[in-house]
């Protein structure tokens, strides 16, 4: 049995987690169930994904399993207690409420929500949040090519999916200097073999 179990189907937030396992050259096992399946409230009450079993353990909520991993395994991460892991979670955080948020709100008000709590004007409203948030992560970048400087770190992996994501919801990112951050990010080969063992899926 590999030390962790990862559930959720990579078409979701369990991406990121597969991303990071990948990146650290760790070994998991991969459940791909939808959210609010049976599956996956036997190990998570809330019934979203993804999930991460580590020995009796079941983790939630994609941020705060791929910092747990990255602290874990002393990768891609600064040191907690340091100035440099402050700006990293601040990082973290703004891509959390601003990109992550403005996309989910999206979703929510599109598909995931029962139709009578759909709000199309939502859906505009954070279309154009997602596009002061795409301003605001030029800023952060700075001179790059990492939002840390030099080195590729959680919050990255964060944005990169973010990103990623936003292209699928047919979200425009207008900033080139943000266009090229992601493709430079999601050609890493760990993303790569993360996307290799997503499509293996299909195959079975
Ligand atoms: N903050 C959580 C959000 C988890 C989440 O909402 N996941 C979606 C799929 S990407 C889900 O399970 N949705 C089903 C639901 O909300 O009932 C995380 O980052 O893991």
């Amino acid at each position: 049995m590999t030390d962790y179990t990862l559930y959720g189907h990579p078409q979701s937030r369990a991406m990121r987690v597969m991303w990071m396992l990948e990146e650290l050259g760790q070994d998991y096992e991969l459940v791909p169930a939808k959210p609010q399946s049976e599956e996956i409230r036997a190990v998570s009450p809330a019934g979203k994904v993804p999930v991460l079993r580590v020995g009796a353990a079941f983790l939630s909520d994609s941020v705060a399993i791929i910092q747990f991993l990255a602290d874990r395994h002393e990768a891609l991460t600064a040191p907690a207690g340091t100035i440099e892991r402050a700006v990293q979670d601040g990082h973290t955080q703004f891509l959390c409420d601003e990109v992550d948020g403005s996309l989910w709100t999206a979703a929510k008000h599109a598909f995931v929500w029962p139709e009578e709590m759909r709000v199309p004007e939502a859906k505009e409203a954070a279309r154009i949040e997602f596009s002061r948030a795409m301003a605001r992560l030029e800023e952060r970048l700075g001179e790059g090519p990492y939002l840390a400087g030099s080195d590729f770190a959680v919050p990255d992996l964060l944005a990169a999916h973010c990103l990623s994501w936003a292209k699928s919801a047919k979200f425009e990112v207008e900033s080139e200097v943000v266009t090229a951050y992601g493709k430079r990010c999601r050609a890493r080969p760990a993303f790569r073999r993360a996307l290799e063992r997503a499509a293996e899926l299909g195959k079975g």
